[in-house]
């Protein structure tokens, strides 16, 4: 055991000072943190507030083509919600502005089968839909 010098009791200062430093950055790091996510959800906010709702006039002609779009659109990344009136064959879509547009939501339902405004439909995606949504599929109806 050596006896205890004033250097070593400066250290011992020193070294309390040091910790004392430590703490404050810490508590200051973990401050910043909770800054940084209350900002994160602010900004999330803000994004999720850029809803959008746009008309599209679809080829849709009975409740399975409603299920169809409706389902589909479910999966489209920023559509809020979907629904078709079938009678008027107009699908009323809420989206995230922030991220999509009407344009591509327009792609994707020509992509299962229908027109969508003045997009022309994907045929092959077409040629897959049920008889009863094609072309006739509901002649006897009328
Ligand atoms: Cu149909």
């Amino acid at each position: 055991m050596k006896p205890v010098g004033p250097e070593q009791i400066q250290d011992t200062h020193e070294h309390n000072y040091i910790s004392l430093c430590v703490g404050n950055l810490k508590k200051y790091k973990r401050m910043k943190k909770v800054v940084v996510v209350i900002l994160l959800i602010a900004i999330g906010a803000a994004a999720e507030a850029q809803v959008e709702k746009v008309e599209i006039k679809t080829s849709a002609v009975c409740e399975m083509c409603k299920e169809i779009i409706e389902r589909d659109l479910a999966f489209e990344k920023g559509v809020k919600s979907a629904e078709l009136d079938v009678d008027t064959k107009i699908l009323t879509v809420e989206y995230n502005a922030k991220k999509t547009t009407a344009d591509k939501i327009r792609t994707r339902i020509t992509k299962v089968g229908y027109h969508a405004d003045d997009k022309k439909r994907d045929p092959k995606a077409y040629s897959k839909l049920p008889d009863c949504c094609k072309d006739g599929g509901h002649d006897e109806d009328q």
